[in-house]
């Protein structure tokens, strides 16, 4: 496999600035050195280039805009990185996104999904499943799932919907945090939950080895979410809406070892995004050293 490391140093989607720097803390944590130690070759394509948030306005009109912040330029961002991701695809390889905040995955999913059905596993404390109506932030850093399965305001918006991918095909792991109306959205969709409830019973392998069932399932390949506020903030201190009782530093290993395995048995993984790290609210680099650690064992790096 060859991995095309593709950075969006994005923040417009959520309210605490320094997301953006994301990118690079990922890769001074010698992220593609551990890749190549699980036998990656790696190619770094750079970054999109995205205007600072000062330079621009959080309010421009753009129809259907209800409560969604910075919606144009997520949605000029989103068009680019998903020919981005389109093009890895294309050429053979595999694309990394690395965030930036989690409304890249909108780009990402989109992109993967352009010339196959494609399922997700979303690791994350939160749901993401806001709409630009039910928000009540207005950080679209909330909504990336309700923006690729067309919900609400994003059903006439061209650079979110992602028509290939189907809800039934979606599986969250380690919930812990749903707005409230946002929880009725979850309910009543055909999502995959699996919270956090979920792995405290089961185990994580378990869990996860079901949700890359359900991702798999009907589909030509699996995009792969990891928002670093799935990990426990105790672990993962640098991110913007940290919410206690998360993975531990074991489980978030073990998770991406499963993941692996279904890299290499099936070569159904098709796409994966980094986000939400966050390096000005870090201690020292450790959550971008997680993340790093994180996809590497994502992609087969062994203890042995
Ligand atoms: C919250 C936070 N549900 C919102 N979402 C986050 O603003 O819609 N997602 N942090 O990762
Ligand atoms: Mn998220
Ligand atoms: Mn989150
Ligand atoms: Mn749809």
């Amino acid at each position: 496999t060859t991995v095309r490391i593709i950075g969006a140093p994005m923040d417009y989607g959520a309210d605490r600035r320094g997301v953006d720097m994301g990118p690079s803390a990922i890769r001074y944590a010698e992220l593609a050195d551990g890749l190549e130690q699980a036998g990656i070759d790696v190619i770094d394509a750079g970054d999109l280039s995205i205007p600072r948030a000062e330079e621009r306005d959080p309010d421009a009109e753009t129809p259907a805009r209800g409560n969604a912040k910075f919606l144009r330029e997520v949605a000029d961002v989103s068009d680019r990185l998903s020919d981005r991701v389109a093009g890895a695809l294309a050429d053979d390889e595999f694309p990394l996104v690395l965030g930036g905040d989690h409304s890249v995955a909108v780009g990402s999913m989109r992109g993967a999904a352009r010339e196959a059905d494609l399922g997700a596993v979303w690791f994350d404390a939160h749901a993401d499943l806001n709409t630009p109506e039910t928000s009540p932030s207005g950080n679209v850093h909330g909504m990336p799932l309700a923006a690729v399965l067309g919900r609400g305001a994003f059903d006439e918006m061209a650079w979110a919907h992602a028509p290939r991918v189907r809800e039934e095909s979606i599986a969250y792991v380690g919930l812990r945090s749903i707005d409230e109306r946002e929880r009725e959205l979850v309910r009543e969709s055909e999502v995959t939950a699996f919270t956090m409830s979920d792995i405290d019973a089961r185990g994580v392998t378990a869990v996860v080895e079901d949700a890359l069932d359900v991702a798999t399932d009907g589909t030509d390949g699996v995009h792969v979410s990891l928002d670093l506020d799935w990990v426990d903030p105790k672990t993962a201190p640098g991110v913007g809406t940290p919410v206690r009782g998360g993975a531990t530093y074991r489980e978030a290993h073990a998770a991406m070892e499963i993941v692996s395995r279904y890299h290499e048995r099936d070569g159904v993984v098709r796409s994966m995004d980094v986000v939400e790290v966050n390096p000005i609210l870090d201690e020292g680099n450790e959550t971008a050293t997680i993340a790093a650690e994180l996809t590497a064992s994502a992609f087969g790096k062994r203890i042995l």
